[in-house]
């Protein structure tokens, strides 16, 4: 109902408490949050500068998350403020099909200065989840382009999480993301995850054991044969459920079998992309390269949504036949390479670069590590894992309640100026990579005394 009543600073006739938060917060429907628990006690931040956000209260929390996994060089960095601030007033929008901007050219050889050897295409989206998408429409169309149509499976993981789009829970390995959904895609299966707390908990790195669960590659090509296969996606290190690393040598016999079969191998570096491990790209990081990447959140520094796919030459050159007015590849989004977005990603590899920050990560990460590690022997802690600036502290469950525990430890956390997050009952910290020791030191600390006083 159309009211002239200002319902922000002045009672609204509807209803009997007039500032009732839950009268204020009824309309946004929260993404991937427990709706109600949070309008009854909402959890709200007003500014950020740096390493910190801020209450509309005024009380200071440390980012131990860098946002989501994104905010890489830190908050309300100058030099991207200014970038958007310039591009909304010079041009807001550009449509981007039959159209283009400078700034998006430009960002794209920027990227591809930065990427592995070979990945030297960009194709521009908006998110991680629409990089997903992108990426194994690329693999499906790339083996038909070329003849060989029949190359239509998709092999995703256990325990991975590749967005939430319609392809993406179909590749990706979460149940609660996937069984509401219907029958997802069709043709895809699945490769084994590779956590294995018996054999390797409390690594420091990657673990030692479980190279050979890359074989599931080749079961997976027995039972369904190669050429029905497009495509295996993973990601390097799978963020989302808990900070799993790959076993050594793993990512590199999964080259190996993607490369005996003619499977295209895609890396998805939503999470791991941008400095994160310690390198630019975990690609890089690992000296592993795939056919296809993808990336979002770090590549803007969180600051105007994006995403990117990084292709090989022979695969976008697959789609450049027929006449040269038709077009070679019918997907694109209405905000692909929006100017905003490319303004803000240019200020960010600026800062990257000034600042050295992608690889920031490798400096900062022995201390990193030890400070994670002193938290082995607390009450309920199962393991510590760690590589770059990632870091996943498993806890024991309480029996019966999965997830209860770390979600406390959150709760504690924030309420001592913490930000941290848990899923499952893993805690995940992946702080921006201007951390400084003091704040390794205030994270950890925290972290002890709460799961000191939850014991
Ligand atoms: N792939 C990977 C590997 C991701 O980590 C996506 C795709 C999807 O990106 P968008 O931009 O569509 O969200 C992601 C996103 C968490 C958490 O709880 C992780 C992500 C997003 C939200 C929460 O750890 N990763
Ligand atoms: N739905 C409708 C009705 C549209 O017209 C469009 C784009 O024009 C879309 C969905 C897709 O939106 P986007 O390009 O922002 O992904």
């Amino acid at each position: 109902m159309y009211t002239e009543v200002d319902t922000i600073t002045a009672p609204h006739p509807d209803v009997a408490t007039p500032a009732a938060p839950a009268a204020k917060m009824d309309a946004y429907w929260m993404p991937f949050t427990a709706n109600r628990q949070f309008k009854k006690s909402p959890r709200m931040l007003a500014k950020a500068a740096g390493m910190y956000f801020w209450t509309p209260e005024g009380r200071q929390i440390l980012d131990g998350i860098a946002g989501l996994w994104c905010v890489n060089a830190g908050h309300a960095r100058p030099r991207i403020v200014k970038a958007i601030a310039e591009q909304a007033a010079e041009m807001d929008f550009a449509p981007p099909f039959n159209m283009g901007h400078p700034k998006a050219f430009e960002l794209a050889e920027r990227l591809v200065e930065l990427t592995p050897k070979g990945l030297n295409k960009v194709f521009y989206t908006n998110s991680g989840s629409e990089a997903v998408e992108t990426a194994l429409k690329m693999a499906v169309a790339y083996h038909r382009v070329r003849g060989e149509g029949a190359r239509t499976r998709l092999i995703g993981r256990e325990r991975g999480y590749h967005g939430v789009n319609f392809g993406g829970i179909s590749v990706g390995g979460i149940v609660a993301n996937r069984k509401m959904f219907g029958p997802l895609l069709a043709g895809v299966d699945h490769m084994r995850h590779t956590h294995d707390l018996a054999r390797n908990a409390y690594s420091r790195g990657v673990p030692e054991f479980g190279a050979e669960l890359a074989d599931d590659l080749e079961r997976l090509v027995t039972l369904h044969d190669a050429s029905t296969i497009a495509a295996v996606i993973v990601e390097p290190v799978a963020g989302s459920t808990g900070v799993l690393l790959p076993p050594k040598g793993y990512l590199q016999r999964l080259r190996e079998i993607c490369d005996k079969h003619g499977i295209l191998l895609i890396f998805d570096e939503v999470i791991t992309g941008f400095g994160r491990l310690g390198s630019p790209f975990a690609a890089t990081h690992f000296g592993v390269t795939p056919d296809l990447m993808t990336v979002a959140k770090g590549i803007t520094n969180g600051c105007v949504p994006m995403g990117a796919v990084f292709a090989k030459q022979h695969i976008h050159d697959a789609f450049m036949n027929g006449p040269d007015h038709m077009i070679e590849f019918f997907h694109g989004y209405t905000y692909s390479a929006h100017p905003l977005a490319c303004a803000a990603a240019l200020g960010t590899l600026d800062t990257y670069a000034e600042e050295g920050l992608l690889t920031r990560g490798a400096k900062m990460a022995p201390l990193f590590e030890t400070a994670l590690h002193s938290l082995k022997g607390l009450p309920h802690v199962i393991d510590v894992r760690n590589i770059g600036l990632v870091g996943g502290i498993e806890l024991a469950p309480i029996a019966g309640q999965p997830g209860k525990r770390a979600f406390d430890v959150f709760l504690e956390c924030w309420e001592r100026g913490l930000l941290i997050r848990t899923t499952g009952d893993t805690i995940a910290l992946s702080p921006p990579l201007i951390i400084e020791d003091a704040h390794i030191q205030q994270i950890v600390g925290t972290l002890a005394d709460v799961l000191k006083k939850l014991a």
